[in-house]
């Protein structure tokens, strides 16, 4: 390991803590009265999407010592070795490539040694046959039905980002077929898609990077048990199920016929994946021409990333404020608030990025860190939380900065709802900055005709504070390009962050240590089995009362 500066040594940090006290003291609608560019100042246009950061309590000099931050932090060197496919991930020793999936230009991309652009093609190109197959209905079932229904089986990063992409652009699909995600080993999920399902006209997509998932490995041997008893046959399994994996191997012992395996490379991580065959779903629905557009969307991103100054630079500009507003200013959380009802998985997809991101506690040397790393990131369509948990972000006692994402343009036009939604888009940011102070609450009140008495028992219950940070994303439109340049834009967010907090953003290791114990709880559950003494009081407890009133099968 290479020797580093720790985060919080780095020359801007003690800068930067100063400024915080200072900048506690303001009101962020001051800053506004006081410079009427702050707008114009704060705010950058990117590809397919335009930014606004002024409602953050900060200004000028807190913004230069950000930028100051990210160059002490060697953040443009990182990103030139990510793109150049250094082993940046350390601890799984592997490169991050993600962006090798949408590179749009024609030139190599060394990758351990190998241009890794011919496999990333051919892949793209068995995505694009398979699709037209369908489509056009050259592919058939087991008794020559096309295929009506697909259903995607995996979990996490094989789950989340096809079916997000999916429900964000289901206007563009021509809704040729039905799609399904089933994700929980849960049975209930996958009795009710497969209840609805015909097997004849059915294709299952089983996306598993290790292809050892156990949620995955149990629904695929489910949906294989249900197709089975309809066609008999193990030569049918070639016209119904395919594959998306590292592990060839695996898949091929499953039954899946070695045409119907669709490659993905440890250089992709899991979250990361959408961008790969993992994205096969969305190809399907979709068409490959959307994937493209995707594709091209996060593209223009990651040339903006590697090309703008910083202090233009959108995904940089995210990063820095979100350190600002964690380490800084001691913001625990972060919510994510599309005002889109397209992008309604939006937030638990940047969830699951975000956290497992950056969900780490020790540095790159191992050391136990003393700052906060990844907030906690959650989020919700914004309409609704506004009638729901928005209370707390406008009164509750924690400050909670929030990313609004909006489109100026909706994807279905019904006269009448469009400006509704976006004026409440706009009135919330202005309402969690300037807040209402007791003043202007007894003027309305007063106004209103209230008693002095009455107005003095309620007028604190009615303050707002406000000073309360966001951030507006605009979309033109959400479209297939305008997601891909989004989805980017976190992407090197939370690029940008796992290096200035020094952490490895790559790895999952807090994901695997429960799939361990998973598997060997599990046949602890039999009935005729006897229950680890090892386990602590509490385990050994639950795991008793389960099995007592677990009806014998
Ligand atoms: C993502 C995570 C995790 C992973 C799932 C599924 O970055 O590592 O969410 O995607 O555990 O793993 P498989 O694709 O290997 O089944």
């Amino acid at each position: 390991m290479q020797t580093f500066v720790r985060f919080e040594q780095l020359p801007s940090y003690s800068k930067l803590t100063s400024q915080a006290e200072l900048l506690r003291q303001q009101q962020m609608k001051k800053l506004f009265a006081d410079d009427n560019s702050r707008f114009t100042s704060f705010s950058v246009k990117a590809p397919n999407l335009f930014l606004d950061f002024s409602k953050n309590l900060f200004n000028a000099d807190v913004l230069g010592d950000l930028l100051a931050l990210a160059r002490d932090a060697d953040v443009e060197t990182w990103r030139s070795r990510m793109f150049a496919a250094e082993h940046i991930n350390a601890s799984e020793d592997r490169a991050v490539m993600h962006v090798a999936l949408r590179d749009r230009s024609a030139n190599p991309i060394m990758i351990d040694g190998k241009d890794a652009r011919p496999a990333i093609n051919a892949e793209l190109e068995r995505m694009r046959l398979l699709e037209q197959k369908l489509r056009s209905g050259e592919w058939k079932g087991y008794t020559g039905k096309t295929i009506s229904d697909v259903v995607s089986i995996g979990i996490g990063g094989s789950n989340l980002g096809p079916l997000m992409v999916c429900e964000a652009l289901k206007a563009y699909s021509d809704k040729r077929f039905t799609m399904h995600f089933v994700s929980n080993i849960d049975g209930v999920q996958i009795a009710e898609v497969l209840g609805k399902l015909n097997p004849e006209t059915t294709l299952f997509v089983i996306a598993s990077k290790t292809f050892t998932t156990q949620e995955t490995m149990t629904n695929a041997a489910t949906a294989e048990r249900w197709f089975m008893e309809a066609a008999k046959d193990k030569a049918a399994i070639a016209k119904h199920f395919v594959a998306v994996s590292t592990n060839r191997k695996l898949v091929t012992a499953f039954g899946i016929a070695e045409e119907n395996i669709f490659d993905m490379w440890d250089w992709v991580g899991g979250r990361f994946s959408l961008w790969s065959a993992i994205g096969l779903p969305i190809v399907i629905d979709l068409g490959f021409d959307q994937f493209v557009e995707l594709l091209e969307g996060a593209y223009e991103m990651d040339q903006h990333f590697q090309s703008a100054p910083l202090a233009q630079n959108a995904p940089m500009l995210m990063a820095l404020m979100g350190i600002w507003n964690r380490n800084f200013l001691g913001y625990p959380a972060q919510a994510l608030l599309p005002y889109d009802q397209c992008l309604h998985r939006f937030p638990a997809y940047m969830q699951q990025a975000e956290m497992e991101s950056n969900g780490k506690s020790v540095n790159w040397a191992g050391e136990q860190v003393n700052f906060g790393t990844v907030p906690l990131v959650w989020g919700e369509v914004g309409i609704n939380g506004q009638h729901a948990f928005y209370q707390m972000l406008h009164q509750g006692t924690d400050i909670i900065p929030a990313d609004f994402i909006g489109s100026i343009e909706p994807t279905e036009n019904v006269p009448g709802h469009h400006d509704a939604l976006m004026a409440n888009y706009f009135a919330q940011t202005q309402a969690l900055m300037q807040g209402i102070d007791a003043d202007q609450v007894r003027q309305e009140l007063t106004a209103k005709g209230v008693s002095p008495a009455r107005i003095e028992e309620i007028v604190e219950h009615k303050v707002h504070r406000g000073n309360r940070p966001t951030n507006s994303i605009l979309l033109q439109k959400v479209s297939a390009r305008s997601l891909g340049s989004l989805i980017a834009l976190y992407e090197h967010k939370i690029f940008v962050q796992g290096i200035i907090w020094r952490v490895h953003s790559y790895d999952q290791w807090g994901v695997e240590l429960g799939k361990v114990l998973a598997a060997g709880i599990q046949p602890e559950l039999d009935l005729a089995r006897g229950i680890n003494p090892a386990h602590d009081s509490s385990t050994i407890g639950l795991i008793n009362y389960y099995k007592q009133l677990k009806k014998k099968p």
